[in-house]
């Protein structure tokens, strides 16, 4: 069958190409999928158009939006294993991980579902004249262009896809080239779940050949962005010139700040999971580890002494805790940025290279890796490695622990390690992210907006703010006494 979705009909790419999906864990081949180009985005940018000006979805009523996003949590919830299955297979990740991002997406879904079933944020405006009745309602922006990356395929698409039809948009999803099986199983429920032909449409491809037609083409009215810093600077330029409304999850460089008065055990623990989960493939991980000058030694040794025995392995192996890099492309990224480090002065304390393992010399794997006594101006510690690779830095004092974590260009999120909360809550609120953890990390919900500042992005996903990105305010003003007012006379 084949796996391109447009306008209510699955078809196959207008040129005719596929790619290749191999599991990062093992190499092995889990499918051919239809690989499409500029023309399958255009035609899914029509059919989107079509969709949109003619309805019947954006005029359908919210509280029916609502009950139909709510439908799709519970074939979500019907589905659950074979969705986790093909996103493990996909990404590598652990089964149970994949598992826990099921449930977060069909929670997802249905906080969307309620939100546009609650009636929304419409108003009315007292404008202070009684003849006036004055509302402020809110609108789908129209067209909207979806693109998504590899690291946490469905649970990005749903943060989009949930928002988007609840405020009653179509859409054009281009899921990342390397892991699209879940977009296609997404798109079977929605259809199943009695979602108009063309409000939601599927392109598969390649982010020059079929994502970049999506974030240009005239007909579109909003670009919503997840991935790299690089692709999304790109994507704002290309979307320049017609002024479309953008959207941008540019991932993050987030400390993890720990203070010595720190609950110790609980705090390594932490700092552990804040990383390595995901071998690291996480906008939010916790990636630079400032450590407070006395509980240096002491922490960072407990820290390695753990790290060393993380155990790594595929999907489907219960014994793991954490699992392969994307591709190899992406594992060399993440050690040239180790080498670059070691070359500018940090100390390798555990990892710095691949598993020796044969039974794991089929995958992209990478050791998780310490490097101490790093320093901010390390490339290491400014850019996104997005592998399994901590720096730690010392502070000695409050301030000079807030100002080690702000010097990023990024600003996505931060924890806080402490039992003093004053403290805490002086840091949280000095930290310029845009979710601060204290005590804990990586937690989220989707009723809280999610998102980073300067350049981890743009607007916010998740949240009533999530909605409102999917959505236009439209002032209407009525007189209800209109009289000549001569006032040309
Ligand atoms: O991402 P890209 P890549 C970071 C991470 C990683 C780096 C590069 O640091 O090492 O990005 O990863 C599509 N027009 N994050 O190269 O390129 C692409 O096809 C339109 C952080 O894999 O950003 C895919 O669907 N679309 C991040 C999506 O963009 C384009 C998660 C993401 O790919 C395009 C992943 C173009 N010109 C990586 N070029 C996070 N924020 O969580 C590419 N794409």
């Amino acid at each position: 069958m084949p796996e391109l979705f447009i306008g209510g009909r699955w078809t196959a790419a207008v040129d005719g190409h596929v790619r290749e999906i191999r599991c990062p864990a093992d190499g092995t081949l889990v499918a051919t999928v239809d690989e499409g180009g500029p023309k399958d985005s255009a035609a899914a940018v029509a059919a989107a158009r079509d969709a949109f000006d003619r309805g019947p979805w954006p005029g359908t009523p919210a509280a029916d939006r609502g009950r139909l996003l709510i439908r799709v949590a519970d074939l979500l919830e019907r589905d659950k294993d074979a969705f986790a299955r093909a996103e493990s297979l996909d990404t590598g990740k652990r089964l149970v991980e994949s598992e826990y991002d099921l449930d977060d997406i069909a929670n997802c879904f249905r906080y969307f579902g309620s939100l546009a079933a609650s009636g929304g944020t419409d108003r009315a405006v007292d404008t202070g004249d009684p003849a006036v009745d004055s509302r402020v309602v809110h609108e789908p922006v129209g067209v909207c262009s979806l693109i998504t990356p590899w690291n946490y395929p469905l649970l990005q698409t749903a943060w989009k896809v949930a928002p988007a039809l609840a405020a009653g948009n179509t859409f054009v999803l281009k899921p990342s080239e390397l892991t699209p099986h879940t977009a296609i199983g997404l798109m079977r429920l929605l259809a199943e779940a009695g979602l108009p032909d063309g409000a939601a449409n599927l392109v598969l491809g390649t982010g020059p050949g079929a994502g970049a037609p999506l974030t240009t083409d005239e007909r579109v009215d909003m670009v919503s962005f997840t991935g790299g810093l690089a692709t999304g600077r790109h994507i704002m330029a290309a979307a320049a010139p017609t002024v479309k409304k953008i959207a941008l999850e540019l991932g993050g460089k987030n400390p993890n700040i720990v203070f010595a008065d720190a609950e110790f055990d609980t705090a390594v623990d932490y700092a552990l999971m804040a990383v390595f989960l995901h071998a690291g493939q996480v906008c939010s991980a916790g990636a630079r580890l400032l450590v407070q000058e006395k509980l240096h030694d002491a922490f960072v040794d407990e820290l390695v002494a753990r790290a060393r025995r993380i155990r790594l392995g595929g999907p489907f192996d219960e014994q793991a805790r954490s699992g392969p890099l994307i591709s190899a492309a992406h594992r060399e990224k993440v050690e040239a940025y180790v080498a670059a480090g070691l070359d500018e002065g940090a100390v390798l304390r555990c990892g710095g290279r691949r598993p020796d393992d044969p039974a794991l010399g089929d995958g992209f794997y990478y050791l998780p890796t310490v490097l101490d006594d790093c320093t901010p101006g390390m490339s290491v510690v400014r850019d996104e490695s997005f592998g399994p690779v901590l720096t730690v830095e010392r502070f000695r004092s409050e301030d000079e622990a807030v100002a080690l974590a702000n010097d990023t260009f990024y600003g996505l999120t931060g924890g806080v390690w402490t039992q003093d909360s004053g403290l805490a809550q002086r840091v949280a609120s000095r930290l310029r992210a845009g979710t601060v953890w204290i005590n804990d990390f990586h937690p989220y919900v989707p009723q809280a907006e999610w998102g980073g500042m300067k350049q981890s992005g743009v607007g916010r996903e998740l949240g009533p703010a999530g909605l409102a990105e999917y959505q236009e305010a439209k002032h209407i003003w009525r007189n209800t006494a209109p009289r000549p007012q001569r006032w040309f006379e």
